[in-house]
């Protein structure tokens, strides 16, 4: 028999038809590639890059499946569609492999890319491959180094001290990734914080912007709950600045607060331990417990957890400007160097916080708001702090005021004399990139402690490559340290011996700005040509795990304003449409290789290939939710394939043929498969829920088998058609063979147009009418449209189910409304 004949009833052979079309589609490379020509709308669709660990997961295949389904789905509409795909191959796990296993990082980042890459074009999805970007090679990180140098110039990119994970046994610092529960991952020690001298990226430069387009341009197409993780991320807080006096010297302390209205009411000043003030406050044996609470509060890993307020009075008083009032300067351990000024004013009758500690410790508690419709507080006897807005007392010539006009007008007067001012601080901190590993980007900086100081690498000089000799021990400095023909360079101003910086960058760097690259992968003289990213941005589509809502989508956001302000852009954001899939689960939990419940996507393809795998990843639930696996279920996904195949190949040669006349057969099953395609459309169209769209082919199969029989050549040929069109997104595989061999068509589904649903073939044939007795629904009936009163009436009396309930009794009145209600009054 030759393989293009239709044969009836063929059993479902899913890896001879999957093998053939992954050969036919490999040998295509312009297949999945977009024109970029502008001879068609535009549509971008990204999905986030994978870390290249050695194996696809399960969440990799449901993340790719959507936006593969979704740009065949383009494609097919008649959009450009740019899809593409690389690795986010930088990271601490190739590190881990090499110290354990004494492979090469970028040995064993490569060979998993390779087998990756193979997984991916099992699965079949379209990406266009000429595109792929691979973050840990020269021709991808010199335009990291690039990009650095450019915000070193714009005073982006600077050196400041900045916190890291410190293992005291293994003398190193650690990622995060390397600090499991507070311990090293290594020897378990605990892990301590140490100050170090870090590369900062000056990401609140942006921070008004970054906030202010949550509530503007993003708020249509990302998910409010991502919104509102970055507005809490970013943390804006409108308060006022002032400065104290330190009695002594009369320097002054500066305080952030955001109720300056309470400001009668301050009873102590409290500074964080770090404070720069304190170690002169605290001097010799004094300021030793000071630096037993800067021991503890580093040990803290979680920013924000509630820790057991400590104080330490320094025995030194500070002036409140506005009411010329000494108090004391505390040290507190909860009070934050990174956050406001380092230092409040504590208001313990009007915040918890302060409430709390100044019971502790025995400091006066002072009410000055009192609520609206009520009397100040009395103190000694207050048992919690008022932290509400109310009215100022006791406040001199601001007594009297409401709580949000004193802030103004006390903000208002501070700056008037010199001593505050109205001011915004922000939670989101500089992005530190510096990492003391190996495997990233390294930081494009020289060292000449001759006589120039930090010098950048000129441009010409890039890429900084990484040396591939390295060792591996996991303890010390970075392991670039010890490399000296790494380390020791001439100083590219005076020429003097001078040290290379041995810091990489943080890998987030790599994935801040790779969709740009896509759009032009192999320039080689720029990151990408502004004219070539232009026509694609914002992209339309970004789909990926919440996990990155934060940190990725943030850093992303910084990278494309610099990128803008640089001049290659003109967009302000990365993304319009933003889509959050949910994970996947086995047994209520996320499928991680820790949990070992992990389930190997490469098992599922063998069993009952990549087409099953996808439909299951797309119907087991909607995309945004969790979904929970079962092999049950990817079972039942290839019995639904396996009815389609055979449907298809019972009626094929019927269709071909085109004889028969046209009956009600044809119309039941021409009414359904065009009631489907308006669903799916629209599910595409609208919310992407893919599991119902996978439902409807379900109920088309249902509905098509039912009918097999009568079903005419013209109407078989259509049905296959439509059918085979619409399953094309979503099992690419399948629909390909039945269109080639069992249909007899030519060329590349995925450049067929989308099929236009038939309205008038997909309206019901009659109303279905709802037959009430006395109120109550007791039966329903279909009826051709527009029938009249009279005749409904009769045939609702005539109805089987309502006999029952009106035999023997009088007929009050009958309520008709056409095509849509009957309802019988009876009595007795
Ligand atoms: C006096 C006061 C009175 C305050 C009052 C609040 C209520 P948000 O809204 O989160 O920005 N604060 C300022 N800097 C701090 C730091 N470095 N570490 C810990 N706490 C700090 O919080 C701002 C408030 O948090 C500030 O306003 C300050 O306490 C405290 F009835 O000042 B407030
Ligand atoms: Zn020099």
């Amino acid at each position: 028999m030759s393989p293009n004949t239709p044969s009836a009833d063929k059993p479902y052979d899913h890896l001879q038809i999957e093998t053939k079309w992954i050969d036919a589609w490999s040998a295509d490379p312009a297949l999945y590639r977009a024109l970029d020509d502008g001879s068609k709308p535009r549509y971008y669709v990204l999905e986030m890059f994978p870390y290249p660990s050695g194996r696809l997961h399960m969440g990799h295949v449901r993340n790719y499946s959507i936006g593969d389904t979704l740009s065949r789905y383009l494609w097919m509409r008649g959009f450009d569609v740019l899809h593409p795909i690389g690795w986010d191959a930088f990271g601490m796990p190739a590190e881990n492999a090499a110290i354990k296993n004494k492979m090469h990082p970028r040995d064993w980042t490569l060979s998993n890319i390779a087998a990756m890459r193979q997984q991916l074009v099992r699965m079949g999805f379209s990406y266009d491959w000429a595109r792929e970007v691979t973050t840990c090679l020269p021709d991808y990180y010199k335009w990291n180094q690039w990009f650095f140098l450019k915000m070193y110039e714009r005073g982006l990119a600077y050196r400041r001290m900045g916190k890291v994970n410190w293992c005291p046994d293994c003398a190193t610092v650690l990622a995060n990734e390397q600090v499991e529960e507070g311990r090293c991952w290594r020897c378990s020690s605990v892990v301590e914080k140490r100050e170090l001298e870090q590369w900062s990226l000056k990401i609140t430069h942006y921070a008004d912007e970054l906030l202010a387009e949550t509530y503007t341009s993003l708020e249509k197409g990302w998910p409010e709950r991502v919104l509102t993780m970055q507005r809490n991320w970013i943390g804006k807080s409108d308060g006022a600045v002032v400065d104290f006096t330190y009695a002594v010297t009369g320097e002054k302390i500066r305080i952030f607060t955001t109720r300056i209205d309470t400001i009668y009411g301050a009873t102590c000043l409290i500074l964080a331990p770090e404070h720069p003030l304190v170690a002169r406050l605290l001097t010799g044996d004094a300021y030793t417990p000071v630096q037993a609470m800067i021991g503890e509060v580093n040990k803290q890993q979680e920013p924000g957890v509630e820790v057991d307020k400590q104080g330490l009075f320094t025995d030194h008083y500070a002036v409140n400007p506005f009411n010329g009032e000494q108090v004391p300067i505390w040290v507190g351990n909860f009070v934050l160097l990174g956050y406001g000024t380092g230092a409040i004013m504590a208001v313990p009758a009007h915040d918890e916080r302060d409430f709390e500690f100044c019971r502790k410790y025995a400091i006066p508690v002072r009410p000055v708001i009192r609520p609206v419709d009520g009397p100040l507080a009395a103190e000694p006897g207050m048992k919690a702090a008022f932290g509400e807005y109310g009215v100022v007392e006791n406040s001199g010539a601001w007594s009297g005021l409401a709580s949000a006009e004193a802030r103004k007008q006390m903000a208002a007067h501070a700056e008037a004399h010199g001593f505050g001012n109205a001011a915004t601080t922000f939670r989101i901190q500089d992005w530190g990139v510096s990492r003391q590993r190996y495997w990233g980007t390294p930081i494009p900086m020289i060292h000449c402690r001759a006589k120039c100081g930090t010098v950048p690498v000129p441009y010409e000089q890039l890429p900084v490559e990484l040396p591939y000799n390295v060792e591996f021990t996991g303890k010390g400095r970075s392991p670039l340290a010890n490399i000296p023909e790494f380390v020791n360079v001439a100083c590219p101003r005076c020429g003097a011996p001078a040290e290379r910086e041995t810091d990489t960058m943080d890998t987030f760097v790599d994935s801040s700005w790779y969709f740009f690259r896509y759009t032009d992968p192999q320039n080689p003289a720029l990151p990408f040509d502004p004219a070539k990213a232009q026509p694609w941005f914002p992209i339309n589509q970004y789909i990926g795990g919440v996990t990155h809502a934060i940190l990725h989508l943030i850093y992303s956001r910084f990278w494309t304003k610099v990128i803008r302000d640089i001049g290659m852009t003109t967009s302000n954001e990365p993304v319009t449409n933003l889509f959050t899939q949910g994970m996947v689960q086995l047994g209520g939990k996320a499928m991680s290789k820790s949990r070992g419940n992990v389930v190997d996507p490469d098992d599922m393809v063998r069993k009952y290939g990549a087409d099953t795998c996808r439909l299951f990843a797309l119907f087991a639930a909607p995309p945004e939710r969790d979904m929970e696996w079962s092999e049950a279920s990817v079972q039942g996904q290839y019995r639904f394939l396996s009815r389609v195949y055979r449907f298809v190949t019972r009626n094929a040669a019927k269709a071909r043929a085109l004889e028969g006349t046209s009956g009600a057969a044809d119309r039941q099953a021409l009414r359904k498969l065009h009631q489907t395609l308006q669903k799916i459309t629209a599910d595409f169209d609208n919310r992407w829920h893919f599991n119902t769209s996978i439902a409807a082919l379900m109920e088309l199969m249902n509905t098509l088998e039912k009918h097999e029989a009568g079903l005419t050549g013209a109407a078989a040929a259509e049905v296959l058609e439509k059918l085979c069109l619409m399953l094309h997104p979503f099992a690419p595989f399948i629909s390909q063979e039945i269109w080639c061999v069992e249909l007899g068509r030519e060329g590349q589904l995925i450049r067929q147009p989308w099929p236009e649903a038939n309205a008038d073939l997909a309206r019901e044939e009659g109303a279905e009418v709802p037959i009430q007795v006395n109120g109550k629904l007791r039966a329903k009936m279909v009826v051709p449209f527009g029938t009249a009163k009279e005749e409904l009436e009769r045939l609702a009396q005539a109805e089987e189910k309502i006999k029952p309930w009106i035999e023997g009794k009088q007929i009050v009145k009958i309520v008709c409304v056409p095509d849509k209600l009957v309802n019988i009054v009876v009595k007795g």
